[in-house]
């Protein structure tokens, strides 16, 4: 019997950390081969985050949405929205590594580019899952802590960073959690997601 799918959508934005995307998806698409069910994983970059790593590297089924997809693809009425289909395609979402600009433009309902018109756009009930990382002097800015706790008024979900030596040779707290912990929280939210489906 075909396994069914969990549709994964991945939004990676311009924090260094956006470098473990590679290693993220390997880690997702390994659990294919042991759970009942299979991860469709589409990614959605902003142009910063392509900064940080290769995206015609990643596996072939894996498509990658970027602010020129969406403008190519619409031409005439009819034509899809990209930010709206992919909202529609995706069981869930998780942002990550999610930079301090994009949390405040999240926070405060700025849509300037495929990423936040998607996340401007989301269907509330479904899993939006977020995993800022920044340097440790923003990250200790009152404007993070603020602009977290809107996100999670709305039922976003915050997998906090750690405290680490970061890029730049200052240590603290800002960078992005381990790919073990969000692959542990995905997998998570998905069972419990494809349990319900399933009863
Ligand atoms: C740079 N910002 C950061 C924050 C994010 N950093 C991290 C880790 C990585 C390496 O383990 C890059 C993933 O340091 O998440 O470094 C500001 S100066």
């Amino acid at each position: 019997m075909e396994k069914s799918k969990f549709r994964l959508l991945v939004g990676a934005t311009g924090s260094v950390a956006a470098l473990k995307i590679p290693i993220l998806i390997d880690s997702l698409l390994k659990l294919n081969d042991q759970q009942q069910y299979i991860f469709e994983i589409y990614v959605v970059v902003t142009e910063h985050a392509k900064h940080f790593f290769e995206t015609s590297n990643l596996p072939g089924d894996v498509k990658v949405y970027d602010d020129a997809e969406e403008w190519s693809s619409w031409n005439k009425r009819g034509d899809p929205v990209v930010h709206i289909e992919l909202g529609k395609w995706a069981d869930m979402m998780i942002i990550a590594p999610l930079d301090a600009n994009t949390l405040a433009k999240m926070a405060q309902g700025l849509c300037d580019n495929l990423l936040t018109c998607t996340t401007r756009a989301w269907d509330m009930s479904k899993p939006l899952l977020f995993c800022p990382a920044m340097n440790t002097r923003m990250w200790e800015h009152p404007l993070t802590y603020k602009h977290i706790q809107i996100l999670k008024e709305w039922g976003h979900e915050e997998i906090p960073p750690i405290k680490k030596k970061l890029i730049c040779g200052d240590t603290g707290v800002g960078a992005m959690a381990e790919v073990e912990a969000i692959v542990e929280r995905i997998k998570s939210v998905a069972n419990d997601k494809m349990l319900k489906a399933n009863n």
